[in-house]
């Protein structure tokens, strides 16, 4: 068994939760946060069998799209000469994966 921790940007975790549950996947969604944006995203926990992981991936890889965004220079690193109000440009998603093999499983 595998335990595939998926971190995914939340305007994609509907489509991706329907495609997963469509197939009969289970899935836990937690409310997280990146630590370098510092905006909110999506981890799914999703637990499987081995023969499962290649579909799981091949679901993510569609659903789950890249994109840029712009964010505000830290402060510390604004040059007044790029203007107040600049922002850098950041790609984000479609999935950061981990994929863990299952030492135990048990529902009790
Ligand atoms: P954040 O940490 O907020 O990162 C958002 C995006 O900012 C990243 O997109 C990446 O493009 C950029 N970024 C992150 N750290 C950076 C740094 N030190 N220097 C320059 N750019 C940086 P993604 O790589 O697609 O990551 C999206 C989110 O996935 C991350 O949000 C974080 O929540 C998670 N993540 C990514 N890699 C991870 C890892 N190795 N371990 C744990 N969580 C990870």
């Amino acid at each position: 068994m595998k335990l595939v921790v998926a971190i995914i940007q939340d305007r994609d975790t509907d489509v991706v939760l329907d495609t997963l549950t469509a197939r009969k996947l289970r899935v836990t969604r937690v409310a997280t946060t990146g630590g370098f944006l510092e905006q909110r995203n999506t981890t799914l926990l999703i637990g499987i069998e081995d023969f499962q992981a290649p579909l799981v991936m091949d679901l993510l890889r569609k659903a789950c799209h890249r994109r840029s965004m712009f964010v505000p220079m830290a402060a510390g690193i604004t040059d007044t000469a790029y203007g107040l109000h600049s922002q850098i440009e950041v790609e984000v998603g479609g999935a950061t994966v981990f994929v863990f093999d299952v030492e135990h499983f048990e529902q009790v």
